[in-house]
């Protein structure tokens, strides 16, 4: 009796079922990620509120390339913000703690990608699957990193004046020539955007992205 019911315990069967659950709940469908090239040199890896640049191909599932950027539009690689839904959730999933020079496979069911719509060429409930090549990783635009560097006098809170003087810079390194009355309706944007409680100054707070749960 004990013997065979030690057996019982152990079998597959009984593994299954236990794996099943009795309430039949399925496990919310995640990315599937497969790395197909990690360089031996990783100095840094992807995080929440990045800037990515990427190159991507997209595939249906019986194997049609839909899209890549390395064949379509103007053919580079495209910049993104890793984890505020810039492109697809299952991106912001499946593109985290990645090195630039990474190579990555990425699975993604229907309700990560376009969902039950669809959208343009991608029909409604499509699993997709991406090849993404990571070329390169910078501070997001309004990630801590930048802010402390935009924090000339270290007070925790930036004045228009150091994101104005951040402004000049980016529109240097960037060649443009310089425009004060665009920079100043670049500012009084920003400021009326995310100033949320008006007091002339960004906290870290208010200048960073807000994490949503993805
Ligand atoms: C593959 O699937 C896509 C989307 O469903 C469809 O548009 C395309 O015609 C299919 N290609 C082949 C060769 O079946
Ligand atoms: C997509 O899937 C949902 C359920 O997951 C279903 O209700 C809907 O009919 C499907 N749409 C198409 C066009 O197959
Ligand atoms: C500066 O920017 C403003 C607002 O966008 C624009 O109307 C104006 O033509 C620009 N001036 C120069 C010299 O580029
Ligand atoms: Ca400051
Ligand atoms: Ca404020």
């Amino acid at each position: 009796m004990l013997l065979s019911v030690l057996w019982w315990l152990s079998s597959p069967v009984f593994l299954l079922v236990v794996c099943a659950g009795p309430k039949e709940e399925k496990p919310e469908e995640d990315v599937t990620v497969e790395v197909q090239h990690r360089p031996f040199i990783c100095h840094r890896k992807s995080k929440f509120g990045d800037l990515l640049l990427l190159h991507h191909e997209g595939y249906f599932q019986n194997g049609t390339m839909f899209h890549s950027s390395r064949v379509h539009g103007n053919k580079q690689p495209g910049w993104l913000t890793l984890g505020i839904k810039e492109a697809i959730v299952g991106w912001d999933r499946g593109l985290r703690d990645m090195c630039a020079g990474e190579k990555r496979k990425l699975l993604i069911p229907p309700a990560l990608a376009y969902g039950k719509e669809g959208k343009g060429k991608i029909p409604p409930n499509s699993t997709l699957t991406f090849l993404m090549e990571l070329l390169e990783i910078r501070n997001g635009p309004q990630s801590i990193e930048s802010f402390q560097e935009m924090d000339l006098n270290d007070d925790w809170r930036l004045s228009r004046k150091e994101v104005k003087e951040y402004l000049q810079k980016e529109f240097e390194l960037n060649g443009q020539p310089p425009n004060d009355t665009l920079q100043e309706q670049i500012l009084d944007n920003i400021f009326k955007k995310e100033d949320r409680n008006k007091d002339g100054f960004l906290s870290s707070r208010e200048f960073t992205y807000k994490r949503d749960e993805l």
